[in-house]
């Protein structure tokens, strides 16, 4: 199987759009996400603000403190997702198949298009051109024979990058003697199993497989794989905005049949599904409570809302329904939000302009996450962004089923 497979993702994407439009930020160092004064996170920074060391996901507080004369903004979630349709509107143009990962970040399959190396050179030349002329924004594009690879390409030369990496054996020369991390389904977490247990580099992955299966189970597999470059995975067709729906859900390592319990999880589900949201920017005017019971049986409730992407509006919503159902033990809750929309089906609705009600909102989450800190002895409100990660997420609601 010879594929050829472009990894396109923007440099700096949400501050490089707010540069484009205001020439007056550019050369300095901005911050897009929560203003200092406030609590959150940053989205993401220019390459002038990461000199200071402030990086996407840190606490605002922190940033603030490296980088005391930054310029701090708000997101314009609405903006970034048109200017994501119309990078699709180029780049998709050259691939059989498009596979949006993120607003900024797409695989493109070129293998049929392109036909050969060369060629793929040139779309890729092409794609990088004209984003930047019809946009006026860069982007990085790797170019490999793998997903992993060409992930790893783009990042190479990061920002308005170009890399190849023709083959297995480039990727593995490439990495080899880089730290495990590069490999990029082993995450902190994973590097600092992986570290302990004296497996630093990539080599060391190759020379240890047995022991790497071993500490990391089934990822350990996939992670053995990866570091000799073997990814066979081909780009599957998606984009964010053909989702029928964005959930999360949790099972339980034992059946829980304590309903107050159950409303704190949906409540820690309820945030991240405002945080996967408001990443793609997306509204739902739907919301669905699931539950397995423990024998199996799966039921699904549902209502309707005003265009809704508030943790706390999920949160209530679904716990109403919650309320309603048959109590018996639980093995497995999700919530989600369907019939999605973007900003424009927001903007006729009355709530969002109602700032009291935003406030108010706030209010309520701030209030629950201390009520539930309180309870477990846990600074949710100070790990947040934690919580959105599903490995996260679903240990610390372990912790908490066993703590309560
Ligand atoms: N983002 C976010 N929170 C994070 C990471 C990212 O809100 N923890 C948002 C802001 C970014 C966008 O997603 O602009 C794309 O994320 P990337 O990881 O691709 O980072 P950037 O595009 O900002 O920078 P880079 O040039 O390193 O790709
Ligand atoms: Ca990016
Ligand atoms: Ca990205």
């Amino acid at each position: 199987m010879n594929q050829i497979i472009l990894h396109v993702d923007m440099d700096a994407f949400y501050a490089s759009v707010e540069i484009r439009d205001d020439p007056s930020l550019k050369g300095k160092p901005l911050i897009i996400g929560s203003l200092p004064s406030e609590r959150g996170v940053v989205a993401t920074c220019s390459y002038e603000a990461r000199k200071f060391g402030v990086h996407s996901g840190m606490n605002i507080k922190d940033a603030y403190r490296m980088c005391p004369q930054g310029i701090y903004k708000h997101p314009d979630f609405e903006k970034y997702r048109e200017v994501s349709r119309q990078l699709h509107r180029i780049w998709d143009a050259y691939a059989t198949a498009s596979e949006a990962i993120a607003l900024d970040e797409a695989y493109l399959d070129l293998t049929d298009r392109a036909g050969n190396w060369e060629e793929a050179r040139e779309i890729a030349r092409t794609i990088k051109r004209r984003t930047f002329e019809e946009l006026r924004l860069t982007c990085s594009v790797g170019l490999a024979y793998s997903k992993t690879a060409a992930k790893t390409a783009s990042e190479e030369k990061k920002p308005d990058g170009y890399y190849e990496i023709p083959t297995a054996q480039d990727f593995v020369d490439l990495i080899l003697e880089r730290d495990v991390q590069v490999l990029y389904t082993v995450g902190e977490k994973t590097a600092q199993k992986l570290h302990a247990a004296g497996i630093h580099k990539v080599r060391d992955i190759r020379e240890r497989q047995e022991e790497v299966v071993r500490l990391l189970g089934k990822q350990g597999r996939w992670v053995t794989q990866i570091a000799f470059g073997i990814d066979e995975r081909k780009v599957t067709p998606y984009h964010p905005e053909d989702a029928k729906s964005i959930g999360r859900e949790i099972t339980f390592q034992e059946d829980v049949n304590d309903y107050a319990f159950l409303k704190e999880v949906l409540f820690l589900l309820s945030l991240s599904v405002e945080n996967r949201s408001r990443r793609v920017g997306l509204h739902g005017k739907g919301i669905t409570l699931k539950l397995t019971y423990a024998n199996m049986k799966g039921i699904t409730r549902s209502r309707v809302v005003p265009a809704c992407d508030s943790a706390v509006v999920i949160y209530q919503e679904s716990g109403k329904m919650l309320e309603q159902v048959e109590k018996r033990p639980v093995r497995l809750i999700g919530v989600s939000l369907y019939n999605l929309s973007g900003e424009e089906g927001r903007q006729l609705t009355f709530d969002d302009l109602d700032e009291e009600k935003a406030l108010a909102r706030e209010a309520e989450q701030e209030r629950l996450l201390a009520e539930l800190g309180e309870r477990y002895h846990l600074d949710f409100a100070g790990h947040l962004e934690q919580l959105y990660h599903a490995q996260t997420l679903h240990k610390t609601v372990e912790y908490m089923r066993k703590h309560r």
